[in-house]
């Protein structure tokens, strides 16, 4: 007899039934990190971000990312057990140099795409600042100067990287970074961030960097960026 059909046989088998699957599942190890579904369709964002784009950029660039990170964490129970973004946030704890520049360009890039699809909306549902993430941009100078900063990061970062938009103790700050590096690996937290790699823009605008920020706007979700300044505020 075992443990389940003494259980049952003993008269707590209805307990036993709730807690044996339970058990089986928090002995279970994580085998790593999966694709997100887009909460949109892969032509949702156009005209501002083409169809191929978006469909190479989410299910080959991202999904590559995903893929390494998985690869480098593989028999690392607490890494694996962590969120991504726990692990992102702890990067710069691990001490073997190599494991951390991989975990922060796969971890990152995971976290930054993952992101990145969140604060997007088709463009008639893109909506306008409001609230207190509002009245930070105003106190920022306004739309159009946080717009031009953001440009100007952009456009400034030079190679591969990303503009961001942080929000430490409510006050709105715009940076840069290379490759996927991001602000939560230096203990600030992203509202906005903007994947200005050449794969994020290059089928549509060419070499033209600058036109894709501009354009990219349209297609901001100002719903999901305001509750993410609401939690990074703190
Ligand atoms: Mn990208």
């Amino acid at each position: 007899m075992n443990r389940r059909e003494m259980l049952l046989a003993t008269g707590v088998g209805a307990a036993a039934a709730i807690l044996l699957p339970r058990i089986g599942q928090a002995e279970e190890p994580k085998t790593g990190f999966t694709l997100p579904k887009l909460p949109y369709e892969y032509d949702a964002l156009e005209p501002v971000i083409d169809k191929e784009t978006m469909t190479i950029h989410h299910t080959k660039h991202h999904q590559t990312y995903i893929d390494n990170l998985n690869k480098a964490l593989a028999g690392k129970d607490d890494w694996l057990k962590m969120s991504i973004d726990d692990i992102v946030a702890k990067v710069k704890t691990i001490e073997d140099m190599r494991l951390r520049r991989t975990i922060t360009n796969n971890g990152g890039g995971h976290w930054n795409h993952t992101f990145f699809w969140s604060i997007m909306a088709p463009k008639d549902q893109s909506g306008k600042p409001e609230g207190a993430l509002a009245e930070a941009i105003e106190k920022f100078g306004g739309l159009d100067k946080l717009k031009t900063a953001v440009q100007e990061r952009a456009t400034g970062q030079f190679g591969s990287g990303w503009a961001w938009v942080t929000a430490k103790g409510g006050t709105l700050e715009v940076v840069g970074s290379g490759n996927q590096n991001n602000p939560l690996m230096d203990g600030a937290r992203p509202i906005l961030g903007i994947d200005v790699w050449e794969h994020a823009y290059y089928l549509k605008y060419r070499n033209r960097r600058a036109d894709y920020v501009k354009a990219w706007w349209d297609v901001a979700n100002w719903k999901v960026i305001g509750e993410n300044f609401d939690k990074a505020k703190g």
